[in-house]
């Protein structure tokens, strides 16, 4: 018997923002279950840090994609991968890696629309978009530890995160010193990646550690540390506005291309679903109300244009009418919203809830 085709792996975490692009796109363009080995990587418990996750992605991050390649397809020559290491080209290659011209290779029998623009214009505005929610500015990551406005927010916050967090400094702990017996052995870079990594978490571990006390209760360290939090949380949330009001500028309603969905509408996604979570939102809600909980906890007196009428925006979704004859409108965002949350791909990777 032959041996098995060598198959791509994708490592993703499923409550992890940006594992959610190329999920989403692997129901998008139509890829069958056995077409692609997913492997959890638990960040909940500090499995990116392992050595062996560091060989596939030296940065610890999710998604990766590891990737048998080109030349060593068939399955007699001993497979050589290569590992694919962030988001935007994840999403890229499993677009291209699939055509509805070719069924070698697949179980589906899914349609694969391309996901790429098709003009050079169109090309510009969506890398730009994409640059956009990678930046340090708008990282749903940072954005996610810092959601607190206030010591009320701060304690609500700690309390919900301050286990993952003990437990990724645990993993770490537990890595740094068994390399330190011997148990393991691993190059300086690793050591004090690790040690950069645990620094970072013990940061934000102190704030969170002391939430629960009143500021008259902390030391001056702790309550200028505190401080400091908090203003980095305004600061990194007040940010969003500028972001937001570009974002939905460049949407041309409802996808950020048009009628038709795209690559960037699969990184707009996660990362509007987590910013809305973060506001109180919920997977029952609509575009008006989600984008109307983010302008909210942005900045309370700002608000996107409604440009765009619902009626007309659902019409090019091809979604059907809602109420005839109303002309309730809507933010671009919003209708990407509306769009979006209609969509298989969406239902499937957000049937848990927004994360
Ligand atoms: N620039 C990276 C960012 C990926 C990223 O931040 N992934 C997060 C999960 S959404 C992660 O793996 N964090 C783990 C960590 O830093 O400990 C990309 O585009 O893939």
């Amino acid at each position: 018997m032959a041996a098995p085709l060598p198959k791509a792996a994708l490592y993703y975490y499923p409550s992890s923002i940006w594992s959610s692009a190329p999920l989403l796109a692997l129901e998008e363009k139509g890829y069958g279950q056995d077409e692609i080995d997913l492997k959890l990587v638990d960040l909940s418990k500090g499995e990116n840090y392992s050595p062996t996750f560091l060989r596939l992605n030296p940065k610890a991050t999710v998604p990766t994609l590891v990737v048998p390649l080109h030349t060593t397809l068939s399955p007699e020559i001993e497979s050589r991968y290569k590992a694919i290491q962030d988001t935007k080209s994840i999403v890229e290659f499993l677009d291209k890696s699939r055509s509805t011209q070719s069924r070698t290779h697949t179980t589906s029998s899914a349609p694969s629309p391309s996901l790429s623009p098709a003009t050079i214009g169109f090309s510009a505005v969506s890398e730009k978009v994409i640059a956009l929610l990678h930046s340090l500015g708008a990282d749903p990551n940072a954005l996610t530890y810092l959601n607190a406005r206030d010591e009320a927010s701060l304690r609500e916050l700690a309390s919900a995160r301050l286990a993952p967090l003990v437990a990724r400094r645990d993993a770490i702990n537990q890595l740094l010193s068994d390399n330190e017996s011997a148990k393991i052995r691993v190059s300086e870079k690793t050591r004090n990646f690790w040690q950069m990594k645990k620094a970072a978490t013990e940061n934000i571990l102190d704030v969170y550690a002391a939430a629960d006390k009143p500021a008259s209760e902390l030391d001056e360290g702790a309550r200028a540390k505190r401080e400091a939090f908090l203003q980095e949380a305004k600061t990194g949330w007040g940010g969003l506005r500028e972001i937001l009001e570009q974002l939905n500028q460049e949407i041309i309603g409802p996808y950020l291309l048009g009628d038709q969905l795209s690559i960037a509408d699969l990184h707009l996604t996660p990362w509007l679903a987590r910013l809305a979570q973060l506001s109180g939102g919920t997977i029952a809600d609509d575009g008006n109300t989600i984008v109307g909980k983010l302008e909210a906890r942005v900045d309370g007196g700002f608000s996107l244009p409604k440009d765009l009428s619902v009626a007309e925006a659902r019409r090019r979704a091809g979604l059907p009418e809602l109420e005839p004859g109303t002309n309730e409108r809507q933010s671009r965002l919003a209708a990407l919203w509306d769009a979006m949350k209609e969509r298989a791909s969406f239902k499937k990777v957000y049937e848990d809830g927004l994360h």
